[in-house]
């Protein structure tokens, strides 16, 4: 069996975009693969975090990832920081990382952008991204298209520590779905919707009441034209709406372009609010089933364990190319 590695940062509630993009391919893939989903809380605190609240939503992420349909019997689910490894790794894998690679990344390009003091882990958060992902022998990572690149990086890293070292890492594949890989911002659909959007209405969370639902929906920015049409050049906003309402209908988009011929913006948008309250009315129920429950932590501690397992491993693998520490028997 293959093995999948991905991870989600609890920088917030998770978005439509996490989970179009990334949760749903997780849920499909957990039956054919060896999978390791975690809650990576280390690279969150790249930027400023509450501490209360980062460990609130530790626990929410946790209890969405198994909400959506990850089942704890296939999947290792655990989180970053229980796991010193990845930590460990990272550090070794920043000396085997040019600075120029680092500073082309176009994450951090974007949150380095227009701020005057920057931290060094925004910079070096490849590095514990790749180790998260060698750490486990991974064979395919999937993610949203805004992580390609780093998956890039996690390529050339691998292939340049095998040939400076040892050869002991396994080369990953990146998997991107074909569809919702970009999920956008409603409120400015040039932008991916992402979770630490300041602005609230920018995004759709998994835990959004279904008024907040259409109050977003309806709010979402589009054109003037009023023909609900895919055009991603001209009609980034409707076409946004019309890519959500397909993955949740599963009907495709010239059926649904058919289907509101002569009507306007306002029918379907109030259509595309129910779809979504009705996708997201189970995962809901079985997060608030979660949240408080002390299973969430013995599945959190099970899949630390494993993970712990099978990462130090690695990571002896690791030291001893490198020649860090002393042999032992
Ligand atoms: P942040 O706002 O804190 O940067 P984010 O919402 O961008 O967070 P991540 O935790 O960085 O989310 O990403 C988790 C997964 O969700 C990744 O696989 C990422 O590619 C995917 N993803 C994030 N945003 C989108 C989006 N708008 N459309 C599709 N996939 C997405
Ligand atoms: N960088 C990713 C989150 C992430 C990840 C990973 C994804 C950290 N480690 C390992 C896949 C595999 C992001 O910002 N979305």
């Amino acid at each position: 069996m293959q093995t999948i590695f991905s991870g989600i940062q609890p920088s917030g509630t998770i978005t439509l975009g996490n989970y179009i993009g990334a949760l749903k391919q997780f849920v499909e893939l957990q039956d054919e693969y060896n999978c390791y989903f975690c809650i990576v809380d280390q690279h969150a605190i790249t930027v400023p975090q509450d501490p209360t609240q980062l460990r609130k939503n530790i626990r929410s992420l946790a209890a969405l990832y198994l909400a959506v349909g990850i089942n704890p019997e296939k999947a290792t689910l655990f989180i970053q920081s229980e796991v010193p490894a990845h930590a460990q790794a990272g550090w070794m894998l920043q000396c085997v990382t040019y600075i120029g690679e680092l500073e082309r990344m176009t994450q951090f390009k974007d949150k380095s952008a227009g701020k005057d003091a920057v931290v060094a882990g925004l910079l070096t958060y490849p590095p514990l991204m790749v180790g998260d992902i060698l750490l486990y022998s991974t064979n395919l990572v999937p993610v949203g298209e805004d992580q390609k690149q780093h998956l890039e990086l996690t390529r050339d890293l691998a292939e340049r520590f095998n040939k400076k070292y040892n050869d002991i890492f396994t080369i990953p594949e990146v998997r991107i779905p074909k569809e919702g890989a970009r999920v956008m911002s409603l409120q400015d659909p040039l932008k991916k919707m992402s979770k630490s959007d300041p602005n609230q209405k920018a995004f759709i969370s998994l835990l959004d009441g279904p008024k907040q639902i259409e109050k977003k929906i309806k709010s979402a920015v589009t054109d003037s034209e009023g023909i609900v049409k895919y055009d991603k050049e001209n009609k980034p906003g409707i076409s946004n709406l019309l890519s959500i309402y397909s993955i949740f209908t599963g009907k495709s988009i010239s059926d649904i372009e058919n289907e509101y011929e002569g009507k306007g913006y306002g029918d379907f948008k109030g259509d595309l609010a129910t779809v979504v309250v009705e996708a997201l009315e189970p995962i809901q129920k079985k997060y608030y089933e979660l949240i408080d429950s002390p299973e969430l932590d013995a599945i959190l501690d099970r899949g630390a364990e494993k993970a712990n397992a099978v990462a130090n491993k690695m990571l002896k693998k690791m030291e001893r190319a490198m020649g860090l520490g002393r042999k032992r028997k």
